[in-house]
């Protein structure tokens, strides 16, 4: 089968290097700052091992837009045609890729995938009626499934599809248990250098050194009321062997990777996994450095020493607030004591960087402990950190605690995501949360620059290498800007086109 895997990303979250940057060594490759599509990335050679064809687009290459694939679905005639996107910020654009590439051809199947498809699969069904079937949960076994049995879609575990007018839900695929059988992720076939960058709205390049993504586990146990990793992955945490790990990780350093981001959910869980990978790391002296994320309370924290050893230069951690009261509230099951012994440990022990992510707006927080929540950044040893205000995305416990509140109603509502302050009364005003963090921040930058001149002049200087002067003054700027109140719901044009259409 030749199949088209096209990962349809949020425009907020890529930003193509100016031309002076993008220097083309004449292997037609473009340097983007967005991180890897790491999901079709894995499912490609996924499918090539089934003997499948398989092309890849992904839409921040300007010749991957709309227009371009549905051109190369006249061109080429795919047989099935996947569309994957990561969250609720992308779902309009999927559907007006949907509409665009049904038009084009409406007798090629349209299957769709990815976390905010396996929270919302049924819904999505029902709302577009340009896509032919999704398939929520991990792709590796249900797309090969689908395509070998595209004549009777009844008998693909965990398909969703359409028999006639009715939307028929196939009995549940169970969860993939060995993911050491898989081949590596391809990261060649886009002609897309990936830049190592902050996934910020804003373009902050970290190094031009050439970057890509990796998932060596997926799920985490814990239950923040914010977050959906456990409704995606059933409350379990699966991991890949040490040596499948190493593996990839020798490939990728073959390959030439200089930077590597781990975009496990939790990898600071099982030290003798982190110990024979990080140990595999520096006996085969690979030469990427590293990043990954965990919790503070985690076991991995005695890790450290050897993370550090292994090249990891970035970890980032979820403090989230500076008020007990506030991580209670979140559910977080985390101390202020356990995040600064653990960022104390982290700098101890040599790592780079460590990155702080925070929220402010939290149901029951006061403006006083917003400011705590800085006061205590400041206290911290951290190397950057962001601030964000707090949303309620579906498959969230806070997303269920809304619906029996009568905050939100999720037959309307599934498709969105609302910052707390807009829906939550217990939250503090939008306005007011704005305020509290540009007084927080002020605070924090005065801190900073008058206690850690050197720290924030290495920050200062690391962004500046790559970035023009502008864009550094726009990102240390970015938290005082006006509040945007839209900003949870705006519309591209083919968007809007497209609302009026369902609505
Ligand atoms: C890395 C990451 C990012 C990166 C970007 C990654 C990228 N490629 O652009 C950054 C930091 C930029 C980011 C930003 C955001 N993210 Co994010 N992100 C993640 C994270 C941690 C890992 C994603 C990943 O690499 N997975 C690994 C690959 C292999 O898995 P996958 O893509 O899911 O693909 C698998 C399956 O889904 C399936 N599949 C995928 N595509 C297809 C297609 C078909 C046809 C089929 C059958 C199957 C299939 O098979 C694949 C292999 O098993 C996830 C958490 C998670 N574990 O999912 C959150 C997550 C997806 N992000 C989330 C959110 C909310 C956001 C933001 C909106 C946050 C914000 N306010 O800024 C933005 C929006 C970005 C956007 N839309 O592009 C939420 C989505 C929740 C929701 N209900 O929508 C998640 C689930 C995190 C969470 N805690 O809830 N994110």
């Amino acid at each position: 089968m030749k199949v088209f895997l096209a990962f349809v990303r949020d425009e907020d979250y890529y930003h193509i290097l100016p031309e002076k940057l993008n220097k083309n060594k004449g292997d037609g490759r473009l340097k983007a700052m967005a991180f890897p599509p790491l999901g079709i990335q894995t499912l490609a050679p996924v499918l090539r091992k089934h003997g499948h064809e398989v092309h890849m687009f992904d839409t921040c290459h300007p010749e991957m837009k709309q227009q371009h694939l549905a051109q190369a679905v006249k061109n080429e005639r795919p047989d099935v045609i996947a569309l994957s996107f990561l969250s609720t910020t992308s779902y309009r654009l999927l559907k007006s890729m949907a509409k665009r590439l049904k038009t084009e051809d409406p007798d090629i199947p349209i299957v769709v995938g990815g976390p905010f498809t396996t929270e919302n699969s049924t819904h999505i069904m029902k709302d577009c009626q340009y896509i032919d079937c999704v398939g929520p949960g991990e792709g590796e076994e249900l797309l090969p499934d689908l395509l070998d049995n595209l004549n009777d879609l009844s008998v693909v575990k965990g398909l969703i599809w359409r028999k006639g007018d009715e939307i028929v839900n196939n009995p549940p695929r169970p969860m993939i248990r060995d993911l050491d059988q898989f081949p590596y992720p391809d990261r060649q076939s886009l002609p897309i250098d990936y830049i190592e960058s902050l996934p910020l709205d804003i373009p902050a390049v970290l190094s031009m050194d050439k970057f890509c993504t990796i998932q060596t586990s997926r799920g985490c146990p814990y239950k923040c009321i914010y977050c959906d990793i456990p409704n995606l992955n059933q409350g379990k945490w699966r991991f890949r062997s040490p040596k499948h790990v190493l593996g990839e990780m020798q490939e990728l350093s073959d390959q030439g990777f200089k930077s590597i981001y781990l975009t496990d959910d939790h990898f600071l869980l099982k030290n003798k996994r982190i110990q024979e990978i990080c140990e595999g790391i520096i006996e085969r002296d690979l030469k990427f450095k590293w990043g990954c994320e965990g919790r503070v309370d985690s076991v991995g924290i005695a890790m450290l020493p050897i993370l550090a050893k292994a090249n990891c230069n970035f970890l980032a951690f979820g403090v989230e607030s500076g008020s007990q009261k506030v991580l209670d509230r979140l559910v977080k099951d985390q101390t202020l004591e356990q995040i600064k012994f653990a960022i104390d440990e982290a700098k101890r022990q040599g790592i780079e960087k460590v990155h702080g992510f925070f929220v402010v707006g939290s149901p029951d927080e006061t403006e006083e402990e917003i400011l705590d929540s800085f006061r205590f950044a400041s206290t911290l040893k951290l190397d950057s950190f962001g601030f964000n205000r707090l949303c309620v995305y579906r498959g969230t416990p806070l997303w269920e605690e809304y619906l029996q509140r009568g905050l939100i109603d999720d037959e309307k509502d599934w498709d969105k995501w609302f910052r707390c302050s807009e829906v939550d009364p217990t939250v503090l005003p939008a306005d007011v949360v704005h305020n509290a963090r540009k007084k927080g921040y002020k605070l924090l930058f005065k801190h900073l620059i008058f206690h850690h001149p050197i720290r924030t002049f290495k920050l200062v200087r690391g962004f500046s290498r790559f970035m023009r002067f502008s864009d550094v003054m726009k990102l240390i700027l970015s938290p005082f800007r006006k509040i945007d109140h839209s900003a949870t719901q705006k519309m591209t044009d083919e968007e809007l086109e497209l609302e009026t259409e369902y609505s």
